[in-house]
């Protein structure tokens, strides 16, 4: 293929990518976008596991930057399946006609900043490309984690990853499977594999929290009425702390009555799915409130799993939300088949992987499919597997060895024109995803305008501003709970990777500091750096 030169590149065809093309198109730019996958959907292309849904109502999950799209398209549940979704997305493309732009099937291999052109040169697996701009697109959770289990490459069955998905659907029956990892993606599939499967053994290191979803058909009247004053209804949710409906609670769990929590809690846990963790306004703040919350969800799993010793391996014992609260559809019902049984790796760690199963805890597992639910690295794991060189050749990789810094979740010093939608530092994971990349959409194309039109070339953050706003990020944190425990979100999943938090909490201040931001000439970026 020959040299391709445009204004900007777009990575990833998924949500982001593809707002970004249609905003940026409309916009007057020169724009394409390239996809590694045959198709697009980005996570929602990856993750067709059994079970695979959004855990926000799909009312809320979904585009709001065309008025028409969202009274025009329907939902059939409440929380949609991954298929509708994927068809939504294609929907939307089709709508906009944006598939004449995006290159499938093309793998960006490196990025390179010419600090002489100011521009960057992109090599993909079907050919290079200049662009003055290039916007990382890549998602927070797309790049799998594969642990590095001893003997993972003898195993001769059918090995799967939940984030990487075959497209032609798996079907288990009659098999005996094995599932590694207990996070959202192997709560979500547990149960629809256990209806499958001859024998399904769990293998998990750490019990989770998870809420029932009562998910069921869309209720035509509360679609009705959202569909009445959508603009409204959205700008409600965003003013939440999360961006998401019903978070909004005031009052505090450490001062309500025992029979007033009970209540409350029941009511969550039977209605509101992750807003469970809105029940108090004190949940994710105060350590004595969240166990109140988190003692509510235990019982609950005793409630339901009727072996007491499957019951307690199920009980979490950190801080309920500061791992990703999960959304279930059965889950811990599950363990009450008879065909299903859990295994615990802390008493029964996995000695090694073998040609047909596994060996834990001196026990051997034959396994016709193992599936590996292990989650992802997350936040830069999608950039840091790209070889992107910014001024001098310094490569992201190295530059976020020691801590992944970004001003906003937006811009990385040394890689002047690269952008990044919902990249650490904003609030991204820990909020409604489809209303925070619309947001990163729209500030980092009006900031291309904004540069046409004042005549700059090149925009980059510096390492003071994003040093302070990492700092900044970390502070809101410790007033939280959030980083009483291992998770994602602060790198604690992968072995290499610094422990370091990073998605800002709080949707609102985070609005209004990038409107500021930009309202102000994008204070804190600097343009036309000379060296
Ligand atoms: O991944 P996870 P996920 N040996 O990291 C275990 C989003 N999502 O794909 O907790 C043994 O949560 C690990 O154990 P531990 C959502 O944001 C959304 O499930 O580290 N076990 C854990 O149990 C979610 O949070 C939806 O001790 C190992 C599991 O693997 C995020 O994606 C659906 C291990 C990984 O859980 C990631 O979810 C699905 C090892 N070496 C996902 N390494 C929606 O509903 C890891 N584990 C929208």
């Amino acid at each position: 293929m020959s040299l391709r030169k445009m204004d900007v590149l777009v990575v990833g065809a998924g949500f982001s990518g593809l707002y970004l093309l249609h905003k940026l198109r409309s916009s007057g730019f020169s724009v394409a976008v390239v996809e590694k996958a045959d198709q697009l959907g980005g996570t929602w292309h990856w993750n067709r596991y059994p079970g695979a849904r959004c855990d926000i109502p799909s009312l809320q999950y979904s585009y709001q930057f065309d008025e028409e799209l969202q009274q025009d398209w329907k939902w059939s549940e409440k929380y949609s399946a991954q298929p509708e979704i994927l068809e939504y997305l294609n929907h939307v493309a089709d709508r906009f006609d944006l598939r004449r732009d995006i290159e499938f099937n093309t793998e960006v291999i490196s990025a390179t900043f010419n600090e002489e052109r100011c521009l960057w040169e992109i090599k993909t697996s079907k050919g290079d490309v200049e662009a003055k701009f290039c916007i990382m697109a890549t998602g927070c959770l797309s790049a799998p984690n594969t642990p590095d289990f001893e003997g993972l490459n003898d195993y001769e069955g059918q090995l799967l990853h939940t984030g990487k998905w075959p497209q032609t659907p798996v079907d288990f029956t009659g098999e005996t499977v094995a599932i590694i990892g207990t996070g959202s993606s192997s709560i979500q599939s547990i149960p629809v594999i256990a209806e499958q499967a001859k024998h399904l053994y769990v293998f998990q290191r750490t019990a989770n929290y998870s809420i029932p979803s009562n998910n069921g058909p869309m209720d035509p009247d509360e679609e009705a009425l959202v569909k009445s004053r959508y603009p409204e209804f959205r700008k409600e949710n965003w003013e939440n702390g999360f961006g998401i409906a019903g978070l909004e609670e005031e009052s505090l769990a450490t001062e309500a009555s025992d029979q007033e929590r009970q209540e409350k809690f029941n009511h969550h846990w039977e209605k509101e799915g992750l807003g469970f963790l809105g029940a108090y306004a004190d949940l994710m703040l105060d350590k004595e409130a969240n166990e109140l919350a988190a003692s509510f969800v235990r019982g609950k799993v005793k409630e339901i799993v009727n072996d007491p010793e499957v019951a307690e391996l199920l009980s979490p014992k950190f801080t309920i939300g500061c791992k990703r609260l999960c959304v279930d559809t059965g889950y811990f019902e599950a363990f009450n088949r008879d065909n299903v049984t859990l295994i615990d790796l802390n008493t029964n760690p996995i000695d090694k992987i073998t040609d047909d199963g596994l060996i834990a805890g001196q026990e051997e597992y034959q396994v016709d499919s193992l599936i590996l639910a292990t989650g992802f690295d997350a936040m830069t794991g999608a950039m840091t597997r790209i070889d992107i060189k910014g001024r001098k050749g310094i490569s992201l990789k190295e530059q976020w060895k020691d801590g992944a810094k970004s001003y906003l979740g937006l811009g990385i010093s040394n890689f002047p024109n690269l952008f990044t939608v919902t990249g650490p530092g904003s609030p991204s994971v820990l909020s409604n995803m489809v209303p925070s990349l619309e947001l990163h959409v729209e500030w980092i194309s009006q900031c291309i305008e904004w540069m046409r039109d004042n005549n700059k070339t090149v925009i980059e953050s510096t390492k003071a501003v994003e040093e302070e706003w990492m700092i900044f990020v970390n502070e809101v944190a410790d007033q939280t709970v959030y980083k009483s425990c291992n998770s994602w979100y602060n790198g604690s999943n992968i072995d290499e990777k610094a422990k370091e938090f990073l998605p800002f909490i709080g949707v609102p201040p985070y609005t209004e500091k990038i409107t500021e931001v930009a309202e102000q000439n994008y204070q804190g970026f600097v343009f036309d750096k000379t060296n």
